[in-house]
C-alpha cells in the first residue's frame, strides 16, 4: 500500500479485502471508525497496511516531529496496600520487611529535586505505590515545597489509583482532593493505572484498587479543573482484541467530552516476578501492530508515546513508523516500575545526545518539549554520530 501525499492519493492493493479496503479509505479520508472496524484492524490489517496508515495520521497532527522532556522521576515509595497481580513492584502486603522495599523520608525528596538545580528539567513525574500513612496533605505540602525548591518545574504527580485513596482517606470529593493538590502546584496527571477497563477482566488482575469508572471520573475532574492526564493501557496479558478496543473507546469518549487528554501511552505487560509470570509477553510485531491501532483508533488524542525503558530502545525506534511521535525518559529515569518486571532497559538513562540520534536514527526531526507540548528547543539541526 502506498499513500501519495503530495498528490493526496490512497493506492491500495488489488486484492485487499472490501472490508479493510473501506477502513483504509475512512482513515485516509480523515472519518472516524468504528468499534467493529477497530476489532478488524487488529484481527486481520497486515503490519505494513497498518503501518502507513497510522504514520499518515501521525505526520497530519505531527509532521516529521518526535517529542521529547527533560524529566526526572520521584518514586516516594514502593509499599502498597493494593494487590494488582502484574505488578513486580510494589512490596509491603505480600513481603513485609523486604530488602527491596523502600519508604523516602522527605528530607531524600528534596534531595533529589535540590540535585536537579540549575539543570535543564522541565518536569518532575511523581507516582509510587499506594502507602497507608502517605496522605493527601503531607503530597500537598511536598509538592509546595518541591516547586519553592524548584520554581518553573512542572509537577506530574500521582495516577488516579493514587488519588482515590487520598481522597477517600482524607474524606474529601475527587474534586476537592485535586483542587487542593492543584492549589500546591500539582499541574498535571500521569497516565497510570487504567490497566484495561473491561469491569470483568480489571476484576482478575487488579481487583482492589480504583474501578473504571473511578479512574475515568479522576481524569474528567481533573480536566474540568484544567489539569491535563495522560491516559495508558496494559495490553499483553488476558485481554483480547475487544477489550483493548473497548479501552480505547471509552478513551475516546471522554476525551470527545474534555479534550483534556495529552498522550496516549501503551504499556507493555513485563512478565518477571509477579503473580502473572506464568503468562508469555507478546512479540514486537504485536507491540507495532498496538501503537498503529491505537493511532488510528483515537483520533481525538493529539500525542502516542513509546515508553522506551520499558520496550527498548530498538522497538521505540521502531515505533516512530507506527504511529508513535513521542519517546518519554530522559536523564535519570529512575523508574523502578519496569526494570523491576523485567524490562529491555535495566538501567534507563539516556542522554540528550543519545536521545536525538535514536529519533534522527529513524529519519526522523526531534524536538523537547515541555508537558504541554510546547517547544522548548528544536534539534533539527543538532549534528550527530551514527
Ligand atoms: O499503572 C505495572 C504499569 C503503570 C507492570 O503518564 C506494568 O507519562 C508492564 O503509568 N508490566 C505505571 N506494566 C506507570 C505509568 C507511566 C509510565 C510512564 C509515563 C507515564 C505518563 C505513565 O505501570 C501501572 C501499570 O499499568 N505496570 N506493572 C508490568 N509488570
Ligand atoms: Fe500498587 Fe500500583 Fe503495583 Fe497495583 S500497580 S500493586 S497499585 S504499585
Amino acid at each position: 500500500m502506498l499513500i501519495d501525499t503530495s498528490s493526496e492519493k490512497l493506492f491500495l492493493p488489488e486484492n485487499l479485502p472490501a472490508k479493510l479496503k473501506k477502513a483504509g479509505e475512512k482513515i485516509f479520508s480523515g472519518e472516524r471508525i468504528t468499534f467493529e472496524e477497530g476489532v478488524m484492524l487488529f484481527e486481520e490489517g497486515e503490519l505494513p497496511f497498518l503501518s502507513a496508515l497510522a504514520n499518515f495520521v501521525r505526520e497530519k497532527k505531527n509532521g516529521n516531529f518526535v517529542y521529547f522532556n527533560r524529566n526526572f522521576h520521584i518514586e516516594p515509595t514502593n509499599y502498597c496496600v493494593f494487590d494488582c497481580k502484574f505488578c513486580s513492584y510494589s512490596r509491603f502486603l505480600r513481603e513485609r520487611g523486604d530488602s527491596e522495599a523502600w519508604e523516602m523520608t522527605e528530607e531524600e525528596i528534596y534531595k533529589i529535586v535540590k540535585s536537579y538545580i540549575g539543570k535543564p528539567v522541565t518536569e518532575v513525574h511523581i507516582v509510587g505505590g499506594v502507602h497507608p500513612k502517605m496522605g493527601l496533605q503531607y503530597f500537598a505540602n511536598i509538592i509546595k515545597n518541591i516547586k519553592t525548591i524548584l520554581p518553573g518545574i512542572h509537577v506530574k504527580a500521582f495516577t488516579a489509583v493514587e488519588l482515590e485513596y487520598m481522597c477517600r482517606k482524607a474524606k474529601l470529593s475527587f474534586k476537592e482532593g485535586l483542587k487542593i493538590l492543584k492549589d500546591h502546584g500539582q499541574d498535571s496527571l500521569p497516565g497510570g493505572g487504567a490497566e484495561i477497563f473491561d469491569e470483568k477482566l480489571r476484576n482478575e488482575i487488579c481487583a482492589d484498587k480504583c474501578s473504571t469508572n473511578e479512574w475515568l471520573e479522576i481524569h474528567e475532574t481533573a480536566h474540568g479543573l484544567g489539569m491535563a492526564s495522560n491516559a495508558t493501557m496494559l495490553y499483553g496479558h488476558i485481554e483480547n482484541y475487544h477489550h483493548r478496543v473497548d479501552h480505547l473507546e471509552r478513551l475516546r469518549q471522554l476525551q470527545d467530552k474534555t479534550g483534556g487528554f495529552n498522550t496516549f501511552i501503551p504499556l507493555k505487560f513485563r512478565n518477571k516476578d509477579n503473580q502473572m509470570s506464568n503468562l508469555r509477553e507478546v512479540s514486537v510485531i504485536e507491540d507495532l501492530k498496538n501503537y498503529a491501532v491505537s493511532r488510528i483508533y483515537l483520533d481525538n488524542f493529539n500525542h502516542i508515546k513509546s515508553y522506551w525503558p520499558m520496550i527498548g530502545r530498538d522497538t521505540a525506534q521502531m515505533s516512530l513508523d507506527f504511529g508513535v511521535d513521542d519517546i518519554d525518559g530522559t536523564i535519570d529515569d529512575s523508574t523502578k516500575i519496569y526494570s523491576m518486571a523485567g524490562a529491555e532497559d535495566q538501567n534507563p538513562a539516556l542522554s540528550t545526545q543519545q536521545l536525538v540520534e535514536l529519533i534522527k536514527g529513524a529519519g526522523r526531526h526531534p524536538v523537547e518539549r515541555d508537558t504541554l507540548y510546547n517547544i522548548v528547543n528544536d534539534f533539527g539541526e543538532a549534528e550527530i554520530n551514527f
